[in-house]
């Protein structure tokens, strides 16, 4: 049945029904950003039904897709169903591609859903398209929701780093382990994958990291597990090595259900989304003030050289501030 002309709210209600088309039509609302967005925001948000949201990141061609692919596959052998939101789309993740007979995309009881979002480099989008998109999921009954970041950048480890349980995934032979400690991937971890662990120095990367890792305690980090994150072996080709990583994160799911950890995590995570739409607002005042007449007026005076920098600015921040 075609979805044209339908409200956020009545493509929302078929998602519900399980209607994958609109599920998709409602993520492309999120993406696109402005008042469907926050439409759908307002819509699913008193939707949540709290599923776990785990963050899988590390460099580009660690294998993360192909690991996502096989994660999926242990998932719905659980009998959940899994949702991925993949951030890296460099390398994109299709359903045909990865996912095995054993999982029935049609089937709305034990089918999985993938999207892909464009980075498009501009990060203030992300903030807000990627706690969007986890509102759908979690509305529309799926979990868990994985999403797959590169762990390059500050705004993708902020994203990962948001997620309930975060797997930071490495390879052998090149020194991951310490561009990862560079990059303060170290602490955002709860778990850590050293993947194609098929290939020579597998072994050594989980020494060196055993090492860093015990180091950070030495130094008195407390890490939040309270035990020393564990680092799970995995052949993503093969499919070797994913009941462990389930387990290590069923442990960790029970781990932040026994504390205050995951509503620490959650309302960091909300935190941040309302910071992110305060910056896109103020932002959006900034260009209004330095576009309006009074603007020009001040940028006229400084290019006259009659104005400094700093008073102009004083002057149209006491416009937008209304002070
Ligand atoms: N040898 C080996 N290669 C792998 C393994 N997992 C993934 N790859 C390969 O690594 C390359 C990058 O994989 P991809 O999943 O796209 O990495 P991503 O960029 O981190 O998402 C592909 O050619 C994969 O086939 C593995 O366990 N062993
Ligand atoms: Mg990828």
């Amino acid at each position: 049945m075609s979805l044209r002309g339908l409200s956020p709210a009545q493509v929302l209600a078929r998602a519900l029904e399980g209607d994958r088309h609109a599920t998709g039509r409602l993520l492309t609302l999120i993406e696109r950003g402005g008042e469907g967005a926050d439409e759908v925001a307002s819509l699913t948000h008193p939707m949540a039904k709290g599923a776990h949201v785990i963050g899988i990141t590390g460099p580009p061609g660690a294998g993360k897709s192909t690991l996502v692919g096989q994660l999926i596959k242990e998932a719905v052998r659980h009998g959940a169903r899994p949702a991925v939101l993949a951030v890296d789309p460099s390398s994109p993740l299709s359903g045909g591609a990865i996912l095995g007979d054993r999982i029935r995309m049609d089937d709305p009881e034990s089918d999985c859903f993938i999207r892909s979002i464009a980075t498009r480099g501009h990060s203030g989008g992300l903030a807000l398209a990627v706690p969007g998109v986890v509102r759908v999921f979690d509305a529309c009954g799926f979990g868990p929701i994985i999403i797959e970041t590169v762990g390059v950048g500050q705004v993708e480890v902020d994203i990962t780093a948001a997620a309930d349980t975060t797997v930071v995934v490495m390879n052998p032979g090149t020194g991951d382990a310490v561009q990862a400690n560079k990059a303060g991937l170290l602490e955002v971890a709860d778990i850590f994958v050293v993947n194609k662990a098929d290939r020579p120095g597998a072994n050594e990367v989980r020494g060196d990291l055993q090492i860093m890792l015990d180091l950070s305690h030495m130094t008195g980090r407390e890490d939040h597990w309270g035990r020393r994150p564990p680092v799970v072996m995995l052949k993503s080709l093969e499919g070797t090595g994913f009941g462990e990583l389930w387990n290590e994160i069923q442990t960790h799911i029970e781990f932040l259900g026994i504390g205050s950890e995951r509503e620490r995590r959650r309302h960091l995570r909300q935190r941040a989304e309302v910071e992110a739409r305060i910056e896109q607002i103020v932002h959006q005042s900034v260009q209004q003030v330095l576009d309006s007449q009074e603007g020009g007026r001040v940028l006229e005076r400084l290019r006259k050289l009659q104005d400094s920098p700093a008073s102009a600015a004083k002057e149209l921040a006491r416009l937008l501030l209304g002070s």
